[in-house]
């Protein structure tokens, strides 16, 4: 039974709407820790989300994702665009707050009340990293950001799942990566809707553009869209002085112009609703095993499955089963 949101919750769903980081941060730390009423706050968050750009940035460990989003923060703030940022770290042993190199790194827009950034590790999301994103996602859309940003470390299913919540992939490549270039190449290429290469000051990029250059054209040519990724954008995220970084308008232009194609083909209809199939399998299988776990507690049955299973007269398939079949009458 869904618990009557307090009147403290409904005014704190107010001040999201109205752009409030502080009600931005209590909602988010909600979610995280899937408090009573979660689900209850999301209802009413859920209708005010669907309209903003969300562009995912992912790639290695240190490839400069975070100093790339540094400079598409300013971009799109000077086009006074309202910007939110979840940096999502999936190995990071921190949680809740921001991690101390991209508290360095983002510091630039700690003034700027139309910047929210907010990192995130794995660490105690009881409804795993997917669902929690997903539903910070929709709180930043909620709150009036016209662009999320989402910044993911690009291994690993997690990862891709989570990419699922970006309507532009930016897939960012440094040339020092040497063999997980391969891995990359199996997985993530085929959703990279932007190719960068960083680094681009690196000894070896010029060699590394054309490899990759070659690589992306047969990865490429199999990706059921209108939308093929025309070149790798060499970039320079980071140098001493700012007349030495490269390739931001481009990659600015390349979002705009991916952006402005989803749009114009309606594939951005087909991108929402894969959204909402996502959702509605994270939230499924989370509720589902609550229910059940919720309707066990108490009966000792669970201890007793646990005890065939380890006694070799059962496993955990066929409780599954049986369990499924009692409580949805399947
Ligand atoms: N030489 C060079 N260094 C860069 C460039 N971009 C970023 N770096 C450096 O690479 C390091 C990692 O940059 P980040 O922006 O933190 O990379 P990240 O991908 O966000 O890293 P994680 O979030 O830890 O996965 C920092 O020391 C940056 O200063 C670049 O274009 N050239
Ligand atoms: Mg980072």
């Amino acid at each position: 039974m869904a618990e009557k949101l307090s009147e403290n919750h409904e005014t704190l769903v107010q001040s999201l709407l109205g752009g409030s980081r502080r009600a931005a941060a209590r909602m988010i730390t909600l979610v995280e820790n899937q408090s009573a009423n979660t689900n209850e706050l999301m209802k009413l968050v859920y209708p005010h989300t669907g309209k903003s750009m969300v562009v995912g940035v992912t790639g290695a460990a240190g490839s400069g994702k975070s100093s790339l989003i540094t400079h598409l923060i300013r971009k799109f703030r000077d086009q006074g665009k309202r910007v939110g940022v979840v940096a999502v770290d999936p190995s990071s042993p921190f949680s809740g707050g921001a991690f101390l190199g991209d508290r360095i790194r983002f510091q630039a827009h700690a003034l700027d009340d139309g910047v929210y950034i907010r990192s995130m590790s794995s660490r105690g999301y009881l409804g795993g990293l997917a669902r929690s994103t997903s539903d910070v996602v929709r709180i930043m859309e909620a709150m009036g950001n016209d662009l999320v940003i989402v910044e993911t470390l690009g291994a690993g299913q997690d990862e891709v799942d989570i990419i699922h919540v970006a309507q532009t992939c930016v897939l960012v490549l440094t040339p020092n990566m040497g063999d997980d270039i391969q891995a990359m190449k199996a997985g993530i290429m085929e959703i990279a809707d932007i190719v960068v290469l960083n680094k681009a000051d690196l000894d070896g990029a010029v060699n590394c553009l054309r490899n990759l250059e070659a690589t992306m054209h047969m990865a490429m040519t199999h990706k059921d869209s209108g939308w093929a990724v025309a070149r790798i954008i060499p970039t320079v995220a980071s140098a001493p002085k700012t007349e030495d970084l490269q390739g931001i308008d481009e990659l600015v232009a390349a979002i705009t112009a991916h952006q402005a194609y989803l749009h114009e083909s309606l594939v951005i209809e087909r991108i929402q609703a894969k959204r909402i199939e996502q959702e509605l399998s994270l939230v499924f299988r989370d509720e589902v095993e609550k229910f059940i776990f919720k309707g066990l507690s108490g009966t000792g049955k669970k201890r007793q499955y646990i005890k065939e299973i380890l006694e070799g007269s059962s496993d955990p398939y066929s409780v599954v089963e049986e369990v499924l079949s009692t409580f949805l009458k399947v």
